[in-house]
C-alpha cells in the first residue's frame, strides 16, 4: 500500500502543453532512395526531396556528440560535427561518421519478424505490426497470469532518454526485474567513488597538469571531451602516466607507460598513498576541512610500501615513489583518472575507493585541474503512476549483492537464479537496445537462460545475436530517423542534447515511444493511460520551466547554461555522504561488514600454460555491436588474438595463423596477432566478432566472441561483472 501512496503523492502529469510544433523533415519514399543508392553507389536526380542541414546528435555510442546531418535530395549524405556542441570539440569519430551506414544498411531490420523455425535457426516470417504487437502483449499477459508479473524481465541499455519509456513499461507492467547495462559497465566506479565523495565526479583533464590513467584507454575508448583533450597538444605542459598491460594508442601518447600486471592497480595506488602519507606530501588543511578517516588511513597503509607493490604489479619501487612525489607536487592540478568501465576484477569497487582516497588526500576536490563534481541542467521529469499489483515479489537477485541497484540488477546473479527457477520462475524476456549474447559474460549460459524462456521479444535496429534467438523481433527507427526526448548530459560543462529526425523512418521501423504505446494499449487500459502523450508533449513538458532550452536546441542544436567551468561550489557545503564529508574511512561499509578502507587482495596467479584474457575497446567499434557496419567493417574485417612474441615462439605459433582459444566456459577460433604490445602473461581480443546471427552478413563467420569465453565473476559490493578473471589456453586450430 505504501508504494501506491508514495506514487500517488509524487504523481505529476504534464499539463499546459503549448502547441508549438517541433521542426521535422518530411521526406518521400526512402525505399526509392535506397534503390537509387544501390544502383550506382551515389544518388542521382531525385526531385521534390528536401535538401537541408539538420541538427541532431550521434547515436553510435554513449557520448551523444552534436551532429549536423547534411540531407541532400532526401538522403543523408554526410554527418558533420556541430561546432556549437563544445563537449565534442567540433569532432566526430570514425563511428560517428559511419552512422550514415546505419540507416542505409541492407542488414537493418525492416519489418516486424516472427520466428517460424526453432530458436536460433534463423527462419522468420514478415508480420504486420498489428500481429507482432498482439503476440507480444498476449505472451506478457499469459506469463504474468501463470508466474506473476515478475516472470517477465526487461533488459536494456542507456541510450538517449528513450530507455525511460521501456523502463516505464516494465514498472507499469509490474515487473521489478529490469536488467540494465550498468553492472556490465560502471557500477563499481559509481559505488566506489560515491561511497567516498557522495558522487562520481569528472576529472578535469583539460586543466590538469598531471594525469595518471589506469585501465582507461582514452585514445581508443572514446569519452568526450577527455579523449580529445588528451590527444590535443598542450605544449608539453601536461604529464600522462599510463598503466595498461597492453601498449595501446594511449600508451603511444603517454609520457610514461607501465605494462602493469593485470588486477594489481590497487597495489600501485596504495603504495602511492603510502609515499604521500609517510613523506607528509598530503594536503593537511584540505584533509582537516573536507574529509573523515585520515587517522585510520595512516596505520592502514603502513604495510603497503613501494617495495611490496613492486612485487605485485611489476612496476619498480623507485618509479612508484617518484610518481607519487610528482603527483603530490602537481596537486591540486593532478588527477588519478578513474575511467568508466570498471568491470575488470571482483575487487573493483574497493580499487575505485583507493583511487578516490588518493585523489582526496592531495586535495584535488572541486578545483581547476582536479576532480570536479558534475553539474546537470534540470529538465522537468516525466512522472507516471504505475498500476498497483498485490502479488509482485521482490527482484530475483534478493540480497546477494551488498549494494544492488534496484533498477540495474546484476546480470550473472540474475541469470543463475533464472536457471534455478528460484525463488520464482522468469519465463518472459523483453529486450530493448541490449545485446545480451554479446555483452554478458558466458554466452553459453545466456543461451541456456534464453532456451528456458516461454517468450522473447527484442527491439533492435539490426539482427543482433539476441534478436536472432528471439521469438518476435521489432524494428526500431534508427537515431537519425527519430525524435527522441531531450537528454541532459552531466559534466563539468553540462549540456542538453537534441535528437530530431533527419529523414522519415524507413521501411516499417518505428520509434520506441510508439512501440511502447502500442504494447501498453494491448496490455491493459490502465497501462495505456500512462502512455497517453505524444513525444512533442513530452518534450514541451521537459522544458516547461525553461522554454529557452528548446529555442536554443532548434537554432543551435544544443543548450548550455555556461561555457566556462566553475569550481568550488561544494566547498563549505555538506557532500552527499553520511558525514557530509569525503569519507576516507567508510563507516557505511564497516556497518555492512565490508572493508571500511581498501584492503589489497592479490589476483589469482595465471596457471602455467594459460593466459589471462583481457578485453577492451577498439576505436572503430562500439561494444559488440558496430562491427557489421559497412564502413567500419572495411577498416577492420575481423578480430585477432594478441599474443606476446616470446610466448608465440615458445608455443611454436605464427603470426596470422588460426588458433583455438579455450576457457572453462567456451572455445573460439580466431587469427593470431603476434605482438610485443602485450605482457607475456595475457592475451587480448576486440569485442564484437564471432557472432551467431546470420543476419549480420559482413561479419558472420569471422573472428571470435569474447563473451563466449569470459567466465561470470561478480563484484560482491556493486554486482558489477569481473571480466578479466578468465584464463585461456591457446592451441593451433
Ligand atoms: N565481452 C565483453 N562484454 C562487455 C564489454 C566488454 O568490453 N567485453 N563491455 C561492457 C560495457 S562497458 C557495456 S557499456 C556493455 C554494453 O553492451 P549492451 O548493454 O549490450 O549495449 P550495446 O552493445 O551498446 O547495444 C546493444 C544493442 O543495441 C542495438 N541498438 C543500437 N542502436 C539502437 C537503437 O537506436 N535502437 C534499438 N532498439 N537498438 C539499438 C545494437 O544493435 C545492439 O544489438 O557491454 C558490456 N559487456
Ligand atoms: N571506441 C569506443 N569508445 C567507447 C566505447 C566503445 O565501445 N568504443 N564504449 C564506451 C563505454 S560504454 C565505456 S564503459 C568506456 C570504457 O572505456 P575504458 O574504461 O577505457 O575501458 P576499456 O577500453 O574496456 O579498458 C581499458 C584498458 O584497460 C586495460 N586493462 C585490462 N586489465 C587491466 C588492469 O588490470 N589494469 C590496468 N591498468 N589496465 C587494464 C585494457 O588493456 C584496456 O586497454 O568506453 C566508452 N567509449
Ligand atoms: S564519440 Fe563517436 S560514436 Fe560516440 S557519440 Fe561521439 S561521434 Fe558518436
Ligand atoms: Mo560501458
Amino acid at each position: 500500500m505504501s508504494r501506491l501512496l508514495e506514487k500517488k503523492l509524487s504523481r505529476r502529469r504534464f499539463m499546459g502543453i503549448s502547441s508549438c510544433a517541433l521542426a521535422t523533415v518530411a521526406v518521400g519514399s526512402q525505399v526509392k532512395v535506397l534503390k537509387a543508392l544501390a544502383k550506382d553507389g551515389h544518388v542521382g536526380e531525385l526531385n521534390n526531396l528536401p535538401t537541408q542541414d539538420v541538427y541532431t546528435s550521434c547515436g553510435m555510442c554513449v557520448n551523444k556528440c552534436g551532429v549536423i546531418a547534411r540531407v541532400r535530395d532526401g538522403v543523408i549524405h554526410k554527418l558533420d560535427p556541430n561546432p556549437n556542441f563544445i563537449k565534442s570539440r567540433d569532432m566526430l569519430c570514425a563511428r560517428g561518421n559511419a552512422g550514415v551506414k546505419v540507416v542505409y544498411d541492407p542488414d537493418r531490420l525492416k519489418y516486424p519478424l516472427i520466428r517460424v523455425g526453432k530458436r536460433g535457426e534463423g527462419k522468420w516470417r514478415r508480420a504486420s505490426w498489428e500481429e507482432a504487437l498482439d503476440m507480444v502483449a498476449k505472451n506478457m499477459n499469459e506469463i504474468a497470469e501463470k508466474h506473476t508479473r515478475a516472470g517477465v524481465m526487461f533488459a536494456s541499455t542507456e541510450g538517449t532518454f528513450q530507455e525511460h519509456f521501456f523502463l516505464q513499461l516494465a514498472e507499469c507492467f509490474g515487473s521489478p526485474n529490469t536488467l540494465r547495462h550498468a553492472t556490465l559497465c560502471l557500477s563499481s566506479n559509481i559505488q566506489g567513488l560515491s561511497a567516498t565523495f557522495g558522487t562520481n565526479p569528472t576529472p578535469d583533464v583539460l586543466n590538469a597538469d598531471y594525469i595518471i590513467m589506469s585501465g582507461a584507454n582514452r585514445s581508443e575508448a572514446l569519452i568526450t571531451p577527455d579523449s580529445i583533450d588528451m590527444l590535443k597538444g598542450d605544449g608539453g605542459r601536461r604529464k600522462l602516466v599510463y598503466l595498461d598491460p597492453r601498449f595501446t594508442k594511449t600508451s603511444a601518447k603517454a609520457d610514461e607507460w607501465y605494462p602493469i600486471r593485470p588486477g594489481t592497480d590497487m597495489a600501485f595506488i596504495l603504495a602511492m598513498v603510502h609515499v604521500i602519507v609517510t613523506e607528509g606530501l598530503y594536503n593537511s588543511a584540505f584533509i582537516e576541512e573536507m574529509t573523515v578517516g585520515f587517522d585510520q588511513l595512516v596505520p592502514h597503509i603502513e604495510p603497503y610500501t613501494p617495495e611490496w607493490a613492486e612485487a605485485e604489479c611489476d612496476i619498480a619501487a623507485a618509479d612508484i615513489r617518484r610518481i607519487a612525489r610528482e603527483f603530490a607536487s602537481a596537486a591540486p592540478k593532478a588527477v588519478y583518472y578513474q575511467g568508466r568501465r570498471s568491470s575488470f576484477f571482483a575487487n573493483d569497487t574497493q580499487m575505485r575507493r583507493a583511487m578516490a582516497i588518493l585523489n582526496a588526500i592531495v586535495g584535488n576536490w572541486d578545483t581547476e585541474g582536479g576532480m570536479v563534481p558534475n553539474g546537470k541542467i534540470a529538465l522537468s521529469k516525466h512522472d507516471y503512476l504505475a498500476p498497483w499489483y498485490d502479488d509482485v515479489p521482490d527482484r530475483l537477485e534478493g540480497k546477494s549483492i551488498a549494494y544492488l541497484s534496484e533498477k540495474d540488477g546484476s546480470w550473472p546473479v540474475f541469470r543463475d537464479r533464472v536457471l534455478e527457477g528460484k525463488p520464482y520462475p522468469v519465463k518472459g524476456m523483453m529486450v530493448y537496445k541490449q545485446n545480451v549474447l554479446a555483452s554478458v559474460p558466458n554466452r553459453a549460459k545466456s543461451l541456456k537462460m534464453m532456451e528456458q524462456m516461454d517468450f522473447i521479444c527484442t527491439i533492435d535496429i539490426t539482427m543482433s545475436d539476441t534478436a536472432w534467438y528471439s521469438d518476435v523481433v521489432l524494428p526500431e527507427a534508427t537515431y537519425l530517423e527519430r525524435q527522441d526526448p531531450l537528454e541532459s548530459l552531466s559534466g563539468i560543462l553540462p549540456v542538453v542534447a537534441f535528437r530530431q529526425p533527419c529523414i522519415e523512418a524507413m521501411f516499417e521501423s518505428k520509434p520506441n515511444l510508439w512501440i511502447m504505446q502500442q504494447i501498453a494499449k494491448r496490455l491493459s487500459e490502465e497501462i495505456a493511460a500512462e502512455f497517453d502523450f505524444t513525444m512533442e508533449e513530452h518534450i514541451h513538458h521537459q522544458v516547461k520551466k525553461n522554454p529557452q532550452i528548446l529555442k536554443d536546441l532548434k537554432t543551435k542544436g544544443v543548450y548550455y547554461e555556461k561555457t566556462e567551468p566553475t569550481y568550488g561550489a561544494t566547498r563549505g557545503k555538506r557532500l552527499r555522504t553520511k558525514s557530509g564529508k569525503i569519507e576516507i574511512y567508510s563507516e557505511k561499509y564497516a556497518k555492512k561488514g565490508l572493508d571500511p578502507l581498501p584492503v589489497y587482495q592479490s589476483p589469482e596467479k595465471v596457471p602455467g600454460s594459460r593466459y589471462r584474457l583481457l578485453v577492451g575497446r577498439h576505436a572503430y567499434f562500439t561494444h559488440g555491436t558496430t562491427a557489421n557496419n559497412a564502413y567500419l567493417h572495411d577498416i577492420m574485417p575481423e578480430n585477432t588474438l594478441w599474443l606476446n612474441t616470446a610466448e608465440a615462439k615458445r608455443l611454436g605459433l605464427k603470426n596470422g595463423q588460426r588458433v583455438k582459444v579455450k576457457s572453462s566456459v567456451g572455445e573460439e577460433t580466431l587469427m593470431l596477432e603476434v605482438t610485443q604490445k602485450i605482457r607475456p602473461d595475457s592475451v587480448y581480443m576486440a569485442h564484437g566478432f564471432g557472432v551467431l546471427s546470420k543476419g549480420l552478413t559482413n561479419i558472420h563467420g569471422k573472428g571470435g566472441s569474447d563473451a563466449a569465453l569470459i567466465e561470470e565473476k561478480v563484484c560482491p559490493i556493486s554486482g558489477n561483472v569481473a571480466m578479466h578473471e578468465t584464463f585461456v589456453e591457446i592451441l593451433p586450430a
